[in-house]
């Protein structure tokens, strides 16, 4: 239906004729598209462009859904694109390669503008700024997060150096184990919505009422493990509003994050809720030592009933839980914060990496326009949903979507739209299912509070004495939770940050908020 309509439209060969003929703006579509009248090309049609796009995927050849993406794209604006995609394991050596010999494509994709070789090309102007081409750019303006355009604001100069590929921010809620809860006669309101206490009256219960009925005391309320880089971090932040750096209530600095204010005592008694559950057993023991798979095993098979997670792997969870035990049943529940409010801290600056415009471009408009084309109505359903005849058929003007289309390494991981929700939901689900799954992500995507650092590092922070005390944060932290030291020793190693780095880095991180927010 699409590429038939993309062709028909490149057929008359003039993209504004093709928005007013071809537009589909979220209407139902139509089987008989009229056939476009020949003759109307010519005048206003840009030239082909040829491009190169550089970027990692899993795999370095298209697949078939992949190539039929790809035409489309060329076929609506008028391009020839080539992909170059070396192995992901060589992925960093390869663009760096690039970016020193010269040999580059129009433009090539990185994962984070912290990267130090995507700065260092900034500065050498092998990576040009872009605003100028986003002028007309709407879908890329509408489907970016505002943040993410700060992030790529790299140069001091204001100017963006980037296209955003977007990832859809979230803040999940939690899987809960309905048949325990049915055990021990717990109700969940119709919403999926409970307040903190009822969550911690919950965990305590799934920790000392033997839900699992084997008449032995071996369960725990709540999984968790420790960070990546192996620190442990207080439990149960959201429900404690702590929102990372936010406008404070009063004081010497106008924004504050509660972990670094001497004046507040919201992190430490987050410190000291976690302390008591650790001690209690309402939290797993055992999740200082554990990783992020080792959290999902546990719960899996039966140890603990409550962990974070994403809305839409019910089915994957579902079927593992049961393997181990059948009577394993899934409930996705949200908890209020104390004010009863459904918030969540958002991660990250909407960036899953970014595509980069490079001074060998031949026409870097038309580099910013085949994005944007990507994430117009028309380009989105062709990413979403696939192609006519390959991904899916039209059958009595509905589509019939073929079985799971698992080869998406290109056509799923070119671009997101900020806040699509939709994009987790695979189009082939049953109606039953999505109606289980999607209010869940919805509300995880809407409940989104954004920490206004926006993953800023003031630059003492990057120095090795910084570095170096910095452990000290860690140390004390995992003691308190395990019991081994008083909340109060939190504030002692505070005060001392505050001594040596605090105050450039309060004053530092500060002047950064307040230039970004000011912008707006
Ligand atoms: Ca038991």
């Amino acid at each position: 239906m699409k590429l038939k309509k993309a062709i028909a439209c490149v057929g008359a060969a003039v993209l504004l004729v093709a928005v007013t003929a071809c537009g589909d703006k979220g209407g139902p579509a139509e089987i008989d598209d009229p056939k476009p009248t020949s003759g109307a090309a010519g005048e206003t049609a840009k030239p082909k462009v040829n491009m190169t796009i550089m970027g990692e995927f899993a795999s370095s050849n298209l697949s078939e859904t992949d190539k039929l993406l790809v035409q489309s794209i060329e076929e609506a604006t008028n391009t020839a694109i080539k992909f170059d995609i070396p192995p992901s394991t060589g992925y960093t050596e390869r663009l760096q390669l690039s970016l020193t010999t010269g040999d580059l494509a129009d433009v090539v994709w990185f994962p984070s503008p912290d990267d130090a070789s995507f700065l260092k090309a900034v500065k050498d102007g092998v990576i040009i700024p872009i605003d100028e081409y986003l002028n007309e750019a709407d879908n890329i303006q509408n489907y970016s997060y505002d943040i993410s355009w700060d992030a790529l604001r790299v140069n001091g100069d204001d100017k963006v150096y980037g296209i955003p590929r977007t990832t859809v921010i979230r803040s999940d809620g939690y899987w809960f184990r309905k048949d325990w809860l049915d055990k021990l006669n717990i109700q969940i309101p119709d919403n999926n919505e409970i307040t903190f206490d009822q969550m911690l009256d919950i965990m305590t219960k799934f920790s000392k009422e033997d839900p699992d009925g084997n008449g032995k005391h071996d369960t725990y309320g709540y999984g968790w493990a420790a960070q990546p880089d192996k620190s442990i971090r207080p439990v149960f932040q959201n429900e404690l509003g702590l929102y990372g750096w936010q406008e404070s209530d009063g004081g010497e600095y106008k924004y504050m994050n509660p972990q670094y204010d001497l004046n507040s005592d919201k992190y430490t008694k987050a410190l000291e809720l976690t302390a008591k559950l650790f001690k209690e057993g309402v939290i797993d023991p055992d999740g200082p030592t554990l990783d992020g798979g080792k959290v999902l095993e546990q719960f899996q098979s039966g140890k603990t009933g409550v962990i974070d997670g994403f809305a839409g792997h019910y089915e994957t969870f579902l079927n593992a839980g049961k393997q181990i035990n059948p009577e394993f049943e899934l409930a996705y529940v949200f908890v209020k914060n104390e004010q009863g409010e459904m918030k969540g801290l958002g991660q990250g600056t909407g960036l899953w990496g970014f595509w980069a415009v490079t001074s060998s471009a031949s026409d870097p408009q038309r580099v910013v326009d085949v994005f944007d084309y990507m994430l117009s109505d028309e380009g989105w359903d062709s990413i979403y949903t696939g192609i006519e005849g390959h991904d899916y058929k039209v059958e009595n003007n509905q589509r019939v979507y073929s079985a799971t289309p698992l080869e998406t390494f290109v056509r799923k991981n070119m671009v997101r739209r900020a806040n699509d929700f939709m994009f987790f939901i695979n189009p082939a689900m049953s109606e039953e299912l999505k109606q289980k799954l999607v209010p869940n992500i919805e509300k995880a995507v809407k409940r989104i509070v954004m920490s206004k650092d926006r993953n800023y590092t003031p630059a003492i922070a990057k120095t090795p004495p910084y570095l170096d005390f910095n452990k000290k944060f860690s140390e004390v932290t995992t003691k308190i939770i395990i019991g081994d030291a008083q909340s109060s020793e939190y504030k002692e190693v505070l005060q001392d940050w505050n001594t040596k780095f605090g105050q450039t880095y309060l004053k530092e991180m500060n002047d950064y908020i307040d230039q970004i927010e000011n912008k707006k």
